[in-house]
């Protein structure tokens, strides 16, 4: 068996490509800039600009299964970068699956299509937990890429190609980037812990309330439901637990021994922050064998000490 993961060398591509790895599967992925320092034989320069190297790609490599990971992921930025955000999730993802549709392997390659919890934005309070029936009514430039993603996933389902997509909640854990809260924090106790920083956290919106996966759990739910999930379909990934921010803050701060004072950072306040984001899993865990097995209080040590390894061996700065 063969995978294909775009954007492998991202926060979840990793923890992907390591799953799949011990499920014995064969690993590929893309990039947009291979580095060959990594020294990883299995890395393909790819951006998606132009269709045909695409179709000679997926010829030549023919994959069982696609991934399709590559994206402006962040919310945050989207505000900013709305023209980008829908170039790098939509059109992007348009020009990959016309090219998978003309490739050789069109008939046969299982493909998954990474949407978001965002994609249902502003939700009444009858709809909570969100279910997949749940009207979608995105309130950001990133909720509105994954929901056209999701519209595009329909759309090439119905023209023969096999597209599951799902819509994982917040996930987090070790190797996240910055600009993502639980990484944000984290830099932040592990530079205090190290005198690198002043005994100052600096925090956005705390009463939002998400329900967070670790990505480690994410992963192998992906590498289920690609197979098992019905070409169309769309199926939530969540744990049905919403957890407050100050919750993740207190969390992570008690996992450290120096004293922290956290204020309020207004440049961190988005225009629009959905205040509650709980899902329902049912229709996923009826289709796949799939439980959240790591508890948050794992999640944040594993992120914290990634951050502390991180801030002590390459002294990175803010
Ligand atoms: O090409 P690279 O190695 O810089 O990979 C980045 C790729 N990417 C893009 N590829 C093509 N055109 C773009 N305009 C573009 N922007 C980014 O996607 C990047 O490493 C990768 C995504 O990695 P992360 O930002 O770390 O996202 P994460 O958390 O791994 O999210 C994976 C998927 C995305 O569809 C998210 O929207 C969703 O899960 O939450
Ligand atoms: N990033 C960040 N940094 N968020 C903060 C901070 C901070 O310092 N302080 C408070 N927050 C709040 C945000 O306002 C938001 O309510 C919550 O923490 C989570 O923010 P993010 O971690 O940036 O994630 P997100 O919810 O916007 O988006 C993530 O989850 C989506 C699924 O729901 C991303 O991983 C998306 O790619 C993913 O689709």
């Amino acid at each position: 068996m063969k995978a294909l993961i775009t954007g492998i060398n991202g926060f979840v591509g990793r923890h992907l490509e390591q799953y799949l790895l011990s499920q014995q599967i064969d690993v590929w992925g893309t990039s947009r800039k291979v580095n060959s320092e990594e020294n990883k034989s299995n890395r393909l320069l790819l951006d998606f600009t132009h269709k045909e190297p695409i179709v000679q790609m997926l010829n030549t490599l023919k994959p069982d299964l696609i991934f399709h990971l590559a994206a402006q992921s962040s919310v945050a930025k989207s505000w900013a970068e709305v023209p980008g955000t829908l170039d790098a999730n939509v059109t992007k993802t348009a020009l990959f699956y016309d090219a998978i549709k003309q490739s050789e392997i069109a008939g046969t390659v299982k493909i998954l299509s990474i949407g978001s919890s965002e994609e249902y934005g502003i939700v009444s309070k009858e709809n909570i937990p969100i279910s997949e029936s749940t009207p979608l009514n995105p309130a950001n430039p990133y909720g509105i890429s994954k929901v056209s993603q999701y519209m595009l996933a329909k759309f090439y389902a119905s023209q023969g190609l096999h597209i599951v997509h799902v819509r994982p909640f917040n996930h987090i854990g070790p190797g996240q980037s910055l600009g993502f809260v639980a990484s944000d924090f984290a830099y932040q106790v592990a530079k205090i812990e190290l005198g690198l920083m002043e005994p100052i956290l600096r925090v956005g919106n705390l009463s939002a309330k998400r329900d967070f996966v670790d990505v480690r759990d994410i992963v192998r739910a992906y590498g289920s439901i690609v197979t098992s999930g019905i070409s169309g379909e769309v199926y939530n990934i969540c744990t049905g637990k919403p957890t407050e921010i100050s919750e993740l803050l207190k969390g992570l701060v008690s996992l450290s021994s120096v004293d922290i004072e956290v204020i309020k950072d207004s440049s961190l306040i988005r225009a629009i922050d959905i205040p509650l984001y709980v899902g329902n899993n049912h229709k996923i865990k009826s289709v796949i064998k799939w439980n959240n097995e790591i508890v948050i209080e794992e999640t944040l040590k594993s992120v914290l000490n990634f951050w502390r390894y991180q801030v002590q061996t390459e002294g990175r700065v803010v």
